[in-house]
C-alpha cells in the first residue's frame, strides 16, 4: 500500500477549502454531505455538539509524517469537531487524548489509519472510508451509478471495497489490475467482470474509480470521463485533466468519512 509522504501532506492544510469547493462543483455535495452520503446518513443524523477529537502522532515504522496529525485535526475541525493534536505521541499520546475527554482518537501507522471511538469501543478504518467516500463522489458526479458501467482500476484494499459497494449499488463493474489474476479473483468474488486489457478498459469507460498508483495517459481517457481517484501517487497529464473530471485529494476525503463514521458510533440521533 502506498504510504503518504511529507510532500503529499504539505499541501493539505492550504487546500481544505478548495477540496470542499471541488466536491461541491463536481458532485453537488460538500465535504460533510459527501461523508454522510458515503455512510448512508444525512448531516442531520449526527450531533457533533462538543465532540472532542484528537490526532495522535505515531512514530512506529517509518515514523511521523510532517503535518499529518495537524492536517487530520484540521479536517475534523472543518466538519465541526473540537479537534487537536496531542502533545505526546504513541501510547502516551493516546492516554493524553483519553484523559482530555476524546470521543474519537485518530492514529495511523504504516499499515492502518484508524479513528477510534472511545465511547463506542470501535473504530473507523481509512481503507473502508476512502472507498466509501470516492464511491459516493463518483455517484454524485455521475448522477447515480445504478445500471451504469464503472471501471475499477486496482484490486487492492480500497479498490476491492469500492468495487463491492458499487456492485451492491447496481452498477455494472469491471475490474482491472496489472495483476490480472487479482482482478479476476475480485471480480468473481463480487459478481463483476474483469478485464485483462487495462488500456482498452480505460478507453471504453466514462466512469472510473482509480484505486491504483498507475499513471493513466490522457490519450486513452474518454472526453467527459469522470475519474474518482483515491490512488496515490496521483499522476494525470494535462490532456487527461482537460478531458476528464478528476476527483482527488491525498487525505481529506477519506479522513472526512472516517471522522463522520467514528462520530456516528456514539452520536447518531
Ligand atoms: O503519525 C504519523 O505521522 C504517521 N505514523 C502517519 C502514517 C500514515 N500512514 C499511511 O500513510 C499508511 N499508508 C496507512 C494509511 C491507510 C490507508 N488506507
Amino acid at each position: 500500500m502506498t504510504r503518504l509522504t511529507d510532500d503529499l501532506v504539505r499541501g493539505v492544510s492550504g487546500s481544505l477549502d478548495s477540496v470542499d469547493d471541488m466536491l461541491r462543483r463536481t458532485t453537488g455535495m460538500g465535504r460533510m454531505e459527501m461523508a454522510c452520503d458515503a455512510l448512508g446518513l444525512s448531516p442531520g443524523d449526527i450531533s457533533l455538539e462538543g465532540f472532542k477529537a484528537f490526532a495522535v502522532p505515531i512514530t512506529s515504522g517509518l515514523g511521523v509524517i510532517k503535518r499529518f496529525s495537524e492536517s487530520v485535526a484540521e479536517i475534523a475541525r472543518k466538519l465541526g469537531m473540537d479537534a487537536s493534536v496531542t502533545e505526546s505521541s504513541d501510547v502516551t499520546g493516546f492516554a493524553e487524548a483519553v484523559n482530555a475527554g476524546a470521543e474519537t482518537v485518530f492514529m495511523a501507522d504504516d499499515t492502518t489509519f484508524a479513528a477510534y471511538n472511545v465511547k463506542a469501543g470501535t473504530y473507523a478504518n481509512n481503507s473502508f472510508c476512502t472507498a466509501a467516500g470516492y464511491t459516493s463522489a463518483l455517484k454524485g458526479a455521475a448522477g447515480g451509478l445504478e445500471g451504469r458501467k464503472v471501471l475499477v482500476l486496482g484490486a487492492g484494499r480500497v479498490g476491492s471495497i469500492a468495487a463491492g459497494m458499487m456492485v451492491r449499488g447496481g452498477a455494472a463493474v469491471c475490474v482491472a489490475d496489472i495483476e490480472t489474476e487479482r482482478a479476476e479473483r475480485l471480480a468473481s468474488a463480487i459478481g463483476a467482470k474483469a478485464s485483462d486489457d487495462i488500456r482498452k478498459a480505460i478507453s471504453s469507460h466514462d466512469l472510473i474509480l482509480n484505486a491504483s498508483p498507475a499513471r493513466i495517459p490522457g490519450s486513452i481517457i474518454r472526453e467527459g470521463a469522470i475519474i474518482s481517484s483515491p490512488g496515490i501517487p496521483h499522476t494525470f497529464d494535462a490532456e487527461g485533466l482537460s478531458k476528464a473530471t478528476v476527483i482527488h485529494d491525498p487525505l481529506d476525503i477519506g479522513t472526512s468519512v472516517m471522522a463522520m463514521q467514528s462520530a456516528s458510533f456514539s452520536r447518531l440521533k
